[in-house]
């Protein structure tokens, strides 16, 4: 199976398990319809992709890591439906269709937001994952670190108080790392953690690549806004600069930021060295986030 025979391979398999944990809405169908509008909308599905590859990658089954590509997929999910609320980037757009809020109304979707992130815990804690109990914790505040006060929401927080202003590469960095990178990062370590396999120096050389590869993928993203086109896109281009963002293009210029991106899929790809064989598709799935046109 070549690379992206396998990605598609994955996606459809995150998608079937995304599915039966979003069936059976207890009480409101309309909250429930929204949960399931937001994740079932055209997504990458890089996440849950990374998870599963990281699992192979230490030896595990992609049955091990169902659940923590369900959870990241879930919490992405929320945090694309939060962002595009009229009080943080009032978008209308994702993945080429209506906005949960626009295509509900901004209660349900901010309602719809909420459940997806507190299902996505449920789901690394449920006893039926049939986990060691102290992997579960683990997961739980991997995924937690990542996606709250530590991670993704204090990268959008920001993100937010940057608007407008000039700031340095660095801050850049930091606030990217936060907002796109930790879930990326917790992406591949829970894929990994879930299998009960992974040593500390699997896990420290699957640190050190998704750090390189969320980054890129954020850089790639800052492109893509620049160069994209809105159809293929699915989102409004030109975004970043009409809300003033700053951006690695805006910051390097775009020879600047596509040489960083380069050289940030080349150090991530070689942290995998010691995998050997077995990180093949991981270094494959890092070239279809640098190489993507959405
Ligand atoms: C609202 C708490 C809160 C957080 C929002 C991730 C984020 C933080 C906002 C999204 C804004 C944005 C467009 C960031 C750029 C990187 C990114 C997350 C792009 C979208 O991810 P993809 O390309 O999306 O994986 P798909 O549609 O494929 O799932």
């Amino acid at each position: 199976m070549n690379t992206l025979e396998y990605i598609k391979s994955l996606q459809t398999r995150a998608s079937a398990a995304l599915q039966t944990r979003l069936e059976n809405s207890p009480y409101s169908a309309r909250l429930g319809d929204a949960m399931h509008y937001a994740v079932h909308n055209g997504g990458k599905r890089i996440r849950p992709v990374l998870a599963y590859a990281s699992a192979e990658a230490v030896g595990g089954t992609l049955a091990d890591a169902d659940s923590c590509a369900c959870a990241v997929e879930m919490i992405h999910a929320y945090s694309l439906v939060h962002d595009d609320l009229p009080a943080m980037d009032d978008d209308k757009l994702r993945r080429g269709q209506a906005t949960c809020h626009i295509k509900f109304d901004e209660a349900t979707a901010i309602l719809a937001g909420d459940a997806l992130q507190t299902l996505a815990f449920e789901i690394l804690a449920h006893p039926e994952e049939n986990r060691d109990p102290a992997l579960s914790l683990e997961m739980i505040e991997t995924l937690a670190q990542a996606s709250g006060w530590h991670g993704m929401v204090g990268g959008q927080s920001l993100d937010i108080e940057g608007a407008g202003k000039h700031i340095k590469e660095d801050d850049l960095i930091l606030m990217h790392r936060l907002k796109t990178g930790a879930l990326i990062n917790a992406s591949v370590k829970l894929g990994a953690i879930s299998t009960g396999l992974a040593s500390k120096d699997m896990l420290d050389s699957l640190e050190k690549f998704a750090e390189c590869i969320g980054l890129a993928f954020q850089i790639k993203d800052d492109i893509l806004d620049v160069e994209g086109v809105t159809e293929v896109l699915g989102k409004q281009q030109g975004k970043d600069q009409t809300l003033n963002k700053p951006t690695y293009p805006s910051i390097l210029g775009m020879e600047g930021a596509r040489t960083r991106m380069q050289a940030l899929f080349d150090e991530g790809t070689q942290a995998l060295s010691i995998f050997g064989k077995d990180a093949e598709k991981l270094q494959g799935i890092a070239s279809f986030i640098i190489e993507r046109k959405h």
